[in-house]
């Protein structure tokens, strides 16, 4: 089947591409567009030719499954410069989102022209990447070199109208697209218009002061980042390269250095996470699922997460039913709801208009029964089995026959949680992270007994939300919250054998994470986690070494931030110092349990760390609780602040190599053998010589 379909109207040839579902430019198309273009070219009856996109949009940039495979020509930066090279006006029509390599295609084109719903952008960065098709050369001589970098570097797409105001675009169409562009179209070639060509464009402003203090700026803050992206600076070399070298040297630079950031390895990890996130979302066994109509959620509990709930839904255009056991609870609740609605109208982000709207949709009530029209109703209260165990039998009783019944518990069984419901197979977990209508994360927990409707009317709600979905089995804390565990006791082991919370922190902070463990429990509050360690302690392993200070910690009332200390002791302001009372307590703790200490470098306290995630990880996976490597890496890059960067846990373990990560578990395994038991489908991967990529 052909991805680039040609048809000509008096005169002007129209051209559109399509490759559904978002025209990305895969080795076919390039060969299609460019043969057609060229062949518009040397047709005496064309006069001028018109590119678009047919279906949702123009190309969304190069095809991301190409990189990493052999190259195959036409390229990309060929194919721009051949179509700049025609002699006949060419006229962009840009509807959609033509990003990357297609507002490339763009920004070779004569003239260009967008829709008024249009968004256009160079969004490479997110993979690593920097336009490489001639974008940094044509954008910059364009719109100018801050224009430019803001547009590289953030990697955000901007509206035509914007689009339009720094030179981008000539113009937006406010009516109707194609016609629009063929007059546009028609009134140059009736004039004889040259061709203008973008590599011909030269704005004063590229060689004065300005550019180069923004290029300066732009240096001083890359080289202030930890963890900057090679691209980064690579985009401020090209963007750099325009205003000094001639066009095509400066193309060649752009080549060079785009191969230099395909080739690295945080293109590679933020390439598997941009598919990640994307698989994740297709559950197994949803193929004759049906989905129900969802228009209402009841919320139980108005707690912070209850609250935030609350918001993600109103914000998504879902009527909420709030309910609260009393009206004081009740009225802390919907305060609440309206002060983070409030602070988006004072950010603008969100109109007052928007913001009445959404209050008319929260009915606020003290009453459970109110749900009764509830199409969902999620559960976020205390987190206490036999509280929400009672719930849900009151629940069921009022809701209506075809509710979906969820929890927002963070670790409890959802298979005994809803055992004694008359339909289990409406109940299942939808495990929200905090804040709930910021956090993108949602973990979809499927009971033994939930049915395929519930978890695809599920899907559909979270998908409706903005959030990415991944499902999950069930097991004690589910996928994340379970790596946590494995991953704070691998933490307090070092402590133990000799490292301090601070230097742990550092460490974690040093590799990537956005925080280190201790202070994220300082963050979250020692208390939330002291009654779980109570309950599991029963039923500890006596074999297993305990640490226990952060239950010490908690004696002492130190339940973190909220109470100015923790692990940390903090200041009026919130800044934090590490405690040496915490460094005796623990030197304390080292005594009674007979443990000796002795120094960690930074490296072996990582290496421990994102070894007890992945092999923790393993055994979930081959428990069937998560579907694929892969899910586990955007739950943790989602929703524990692992670095995106580097592809998450299982993609860092494949960088590493799996038979290198099983030597190291081997050897920790000599003091905690334990703790540090392999999985065994890590040991199958690592003896066979895959990878976890090859399970995704
Ligand atoms: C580039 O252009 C480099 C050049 O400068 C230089 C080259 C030499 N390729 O996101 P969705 C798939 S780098 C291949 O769910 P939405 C996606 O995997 C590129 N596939 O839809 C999914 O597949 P599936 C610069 C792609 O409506 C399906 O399309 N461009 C590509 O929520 C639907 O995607 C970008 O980085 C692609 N480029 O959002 C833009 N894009 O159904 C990346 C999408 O099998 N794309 N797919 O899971 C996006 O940001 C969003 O997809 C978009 C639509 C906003 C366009």
């Amino acid at each position: 089947m052909n991805t680039v379909n040609s048809s000509v109207r008096d005169g002007i040839e129209i051209i559109a591409i399509s490759n559904p579902p978002v025209n990305a430019l895969s080795h076919q198309v390039r060969s299609e567009l460019v043969a057609s273009v060229e062949r518009a070219a040397s047709n005496p009856d064309v006069a001028g030719i018109i590119i678009l996109g047919e279906g949702r949009t123009f190309p969304a940039g190069a095809d991301i499954r190409e990189f990493g495979r052999p190259p195959k020509a036409p390229w990309l930066p060929e194919v721009c410069n051949r179509i700049e090279a025609v002699q006949k006006p060419i006229l962009a029509a840009i509807h959609g989102t033509a990003l990357g390599g297609g507002l490339e295609i763009a920004a070779a084109c004569h003239f260009r022209i967008a829709d008024s719903n249009a968004q256009v952008g160079f969004p490479e960065i997110n993979l690593g990447l920097l336009p490489g098709a001639g974008g940094t050369q044509r954008a910059t001589r364009l719109c100018g070199v801050q224009p430019a970098l803001d547009l590289m570097l953030s990697g955000k797409p901007i509206n035509s109208s914007k689009a339009a105001e720094i030179g981008l675009i000539d113009e937006v169409a406010w009516r109707d697209l194609l016609p629009e562009a063929e007059s546009f179209l028609r009134s140059r070639v009736s004039r004889s218009e040259p061709v203008r060509r973008s590599r011909d464009a030269w704005k004063d402003s590229l060689s004065g002061v300005e550019a180069e203090s923004a290029l300066l700026n732009c240096r001083k803050s890359i080289a202030g980042k930890p963890h900057a992206l090679p691209a980064q600076i690579r985009i401020v070399e090209c963007v750099e390269a325009a205003t000094k070298v001639n066009f095509f040297d400066g193309l060649a630079k752009e080549r060079r250095l785009f191969s230099e950031c395909l080739a690295s390895p945080q293109s590679s990890a933020l390439r598997h996470v941009f598919f990640a996130e994307r698989k994740a979302a297709k559950f197994p066994g949803m193929e004759s699922a049906s989905v129900r109509t969802v228009r209402e959620i009841g919320v139980i509990g108005g707690g912070t997460m209850g609250s935030a709930i609350a918001v993600a839904c109103l914000q998504s255009g879902f009527r909420v039913v709030l309910v609260e056991r009393d009206a004081e609870q009740l009225g802390r609740a919907t305060r609440r709801i309206d002060a983070v609605l409030e602070a988006a109208v004072a950010k603008g982000f969100l109109p007052e208009r928007k913001k009445s709207e959404m209050l008319a949709s929260l009915e606020p009530a003290t009453d459970f029964r109110s749900v009764i029209d509830s199409d969902i109703v999620v559960e976020a209260v205390f987190e206490d089995f036999s509280v929400k165990h009672r719930l849900f039998a009151a629940l069921e009783a009022v809701a209506k026959p075809d509710a979906i019944l969820a929890s927002n518990t963070s670790y409890l069984d959802i298979n005994e949680l809803g055992g004694s419901l008359d339909h289990p197979e409406r109940f299942l977990g939808l495990h929200f992270f905090a804040p709930a209508n910021r956090m993108r994360l949602l973990e979809v927990v499927v009971g033994d007994r939930t049915n395929p409707d519930t978890v695809a009317t599920s899907l559909a709600f979270a998908k409706k939300l903005g959030k990415i979905p991944v499902r999950s089995g069930v097991c004690e804390g589910f996928i994340g919250n379970r790596i946590l565990t494995a991953y704070r006791e691998a933490c307090d082991l070092m402590l133990l054998d000799g490292a301090t919370p601070f230097q742990i922190d550092g460490a974690m902070r040093g590799f990537g994470m956005k925080m280190g463990p201790y202070e994220t429990m300082d963050l979250s509050g020692l208390d939330i986690s002291w009654s779980r360690r109570k309950r599991l302690k029963l039923a500890r392993d006596s074999r297993l070494r305990y640490c226990g200070l952060a239950d010490k910690l908690c004696e002492r009332g130190r339940f973190g931030r909220k109470t100015g200390m923790g692990f940390y002791v903090y200041g009026e302001n919130g800044e934090s110092r590490p405690d040496e009372d915490v460094t005796s307590l623990l030197e304390e703790i080292r005594v009674e349990t007979g443990c000796s200490g002795r120094s960690f470098g930074n490296e072996e306290i990582r290496n421990r760390a994102i070894a007890a995630k992945v092999n923790e990880a393993a055994k979930i996976i081959d428990e069937g609780i998560a579907s694929r490597p892969s899910d586990v890496d955007v739950v943790e890059i989602h929703g524990y602040g692992f670095p995106r960067w580097l592809g998450g846990p299982m993609k860092c373990a494949d960088e590493m190599g799996l038979g290198l990560l099983l030597a190291n578990i081997g050897e920790y395994a000599k003091t905690d053998a334990l703790f540090w038991e392999p999985s065994t489908l890590l040991s199958k991967l690592a003896i066979d010589g895959s990878s976890f990529d090859d399970l995704n």
